[in-house]
């Protein structure tokens, strides 16, 4: 170990983060759930056929996780097109998509529209979505902090949409290659030594796995409660 450093395992050295999203042949990016008082079905807002988060798009697909900021129950959004209410207007548009891996204990909350989003077995869930002039997608919530989970969602776009989005809590979407499957991470336990030689702690600003997020502090009635496992807003 070098001044400065809290341990160096050299190529053992990993950062492992509590949330990230990786597609086949690309790095993962650590990411946060988008954090809101809202649950996830409020948040996804679900009237006149379409999704109201502020993410919308014309031609654009959004996946991103989201928490609960009241209660911490986290979600994950799938939306594509944008509702004509809103500005701009969708062409006719379809696409189909399948979440594998996904925790048992997860609830359909949000199908968009009522039948095009359902589960298809104990881990599974199938979309097929054509819409016009508005939104079509899903939301789930209930995803379990205390377990770690692989969620990966496979889309096909048939028609109208052609982008592919992650949307992070900050710092602007991420862009998703559409031709590939996008994997959504969750970590319950951090490495041993990060590559920047620090041990993983709450309160060194990094949202390592096992913590719901850090702030950069070990105070609470912030972003973030005092022992990085209370999202706040
Ligand atoms: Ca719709
Ligand atoms: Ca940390
Ligand atoms: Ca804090």
């Amino acid at each position: 170990m070098d001044p400065g450093e809290g341990c160096d395992l050299g190529l053992e050295n990993r950062l492992l983060p509590a949330f990230g999203v990786s597609q086949a042949g690309l790095a993962e990016l650590p990411v946060a759930p988008v954090a809101r008082p809202r649950s996830a079905a409020e948040f996804y807002d679900y009237t006149s056929a379409s999704a109201h988060t502020s993410f919308e798009e014309v031609g654009v697909c959004n996946l991103f996780l989201q928490v609960d900021t009241r209660t911490n129950v986290l979600g994950l959004l799938l939306i594509a097109g944008r509702d004509a209410l809103g500005g701009g207007s969708q062409p006719e548009a379809a696409f189909d998509g399948v979440l594998r891996g996904v925790p048992p204990s997860s609830r359909l909350v949000v199908s968009d529209d009522p039948g095009e989003f359902t589960r298809t077995s104990l881990s599974d869930y199938a979309g097929r979505w054509s819409f016009n002039d508005n939104t079509d997608g899903g939301a789930l919530d209930t995803l379990p902090w205390d377990a770690s989970w692989r969620i990966t969602v496979e889309v096909t776009f048939l028609r109208g949409v052609s982008a592919w989005r992650y949307q992070n809590n900050a710092g602007g979407p991420i862009r998703l290659e559409p031709s590939r499957a996008a994997v959504l991470i969750h970590r319950t336990g951090p490495s041993a030594c990060r590559p920047d030689c620090q041990v993983p702690r709450c309160g060194d600003g990094f949202t390592d796995g096992g913590e719901r997020c850090d702030d950069g502090n070990t105070v609470g009635g912030d972003a973030c409660a005092g022992d990085c496992q209370r999202i706040l807003r």
